[in-house]
């Protein structure tokens, strides 16, 4: 069996993370320890999974493998004990899920099972889907092969009517620089050479990123969630606002989030699966 991965934290990395998803100071619950709701935005939980060591390497599995290539495809995230705790000593087990030859691209799927390294129960489970162009057409399924978690695979559906409700947000031209020190140091989002190689003029904002404000404006409307799928329709650049849609379906939030400058989307097929009894907070 896999060995897991450490990954520690305490107050001061959920304050950084809710702080990089554009938390205000006026947040209380979210940015001062001493509150009485201090708490993570739900979505914390693709942060202690994300520098887990694999046993298996890009290179040995896709052809032509090149990390300026790379980029976040898609992600389910799922929230296994709540409230979250506010700092944890954890542990990640990872597992190769699929591996997909689309021809021009791979697109590479890995699970993540996050637990309390104390008390050995799961916190959080992530499933990511990685794609990466140039890697394809190394003779592999051009569909999937494996069985998943129904919620990791939906595509959510926006039904026909105008959304239930819509939040715009402006992100900040400094949101990378600063959501990066939540763990995901990729160049390609911070230093323009490595992003041009990449195909960028400029280094774009982290998948996670994009999910995480889109996150939060579901849980400020609607309270938290049990688990979350998004695909990343496309790239957004620091600065860019973000505007989601949401619509209310029995227990889901099915959203889908819109770049306002350029008209184009960043995230699609997304939906959130509400905590019962999920009522806004904040
Ligand atoms: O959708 C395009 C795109 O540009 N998306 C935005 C990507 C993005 O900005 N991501 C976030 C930033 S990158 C990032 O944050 C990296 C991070 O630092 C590291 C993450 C590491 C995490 C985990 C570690 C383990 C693009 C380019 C992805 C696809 O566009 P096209 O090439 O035009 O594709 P298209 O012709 O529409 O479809 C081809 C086939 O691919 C499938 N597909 C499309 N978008 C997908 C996707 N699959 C997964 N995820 C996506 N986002 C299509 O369904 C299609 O398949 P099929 O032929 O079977 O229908």
């Amino acid at each position: 069996t896999a060995e897991g991965t450490a990954f520690d934290y305490t107050d001061r990395d959920i304050i950084l993370y809710n702080l990089s998803l554009g938390a205000k100071r006026t947040d209380l619950p979210l940015v001062y320890e001493n509150n009485e709701h201090f708490q993570a935005l739900p979505s914390f939980g693709v942060v202690p999974w994300f520098n887990t060591n694999t046993p298996w390497n890009m290179d040995d599995i896709v052809k032509n493998f090149s990390p300026m290539m790379l980029l976040h495809g898609e992600q389910y995230m799922e929230v296994r004990k709540y409230p979250i705790p506010t700092s944890a000593n954890t542990l990640t087990y990872p597992k190769l899920i699929d591996v997909i030859d689309k021809g021009n691209a791979a697109v590479v799927v890995a699970g993540f099972t996050t637990k309390d390294a104390k008390t050995g129960e799961d916190l959080f489970y992530n499933e990511s889907t990685v794609f990466i162009r140039g890697s394809g057409g190394f003779g592999g399924s051009p569909k999937p092969t494996a069985a998943r978690a129904k919620g990791a695979t939906a595509a959510y559906k926006p039904p026909k009517r105008a959304a239930d409700v819509i939040v715009e947000e402006k992100t900040s031209e400094d949101q990378a620089a600063l959501y990066r020190l939540n763990g995901d140091r990729n160049p390609l989002h911070i230093d323009p050479e490595f992003s041009k190689v990449g195909g960028f003029k400029t280094p774009i904002l982290h998948g996670l990123c994009s999910l995480g404000v889109s996150a939060k404006h579901v849980f400020t409307k609607f309270g938290a969630f049990k688990n979350l799928k998004v695909r990343f329709a496309g790239v957004v650049l620091p600065g860019q606002t973000l505007k989601t849609e949401m619509w209310k379906e029995g227990n889901t939030v099915i959203f889908q989030t819109t770049v306002v400058e350029t008209g184009k989307p960043a995230i699609s097929g997304a939906g959130a699966e509400l905590l019962d009894g999920a009522k806004a907070k904040l």
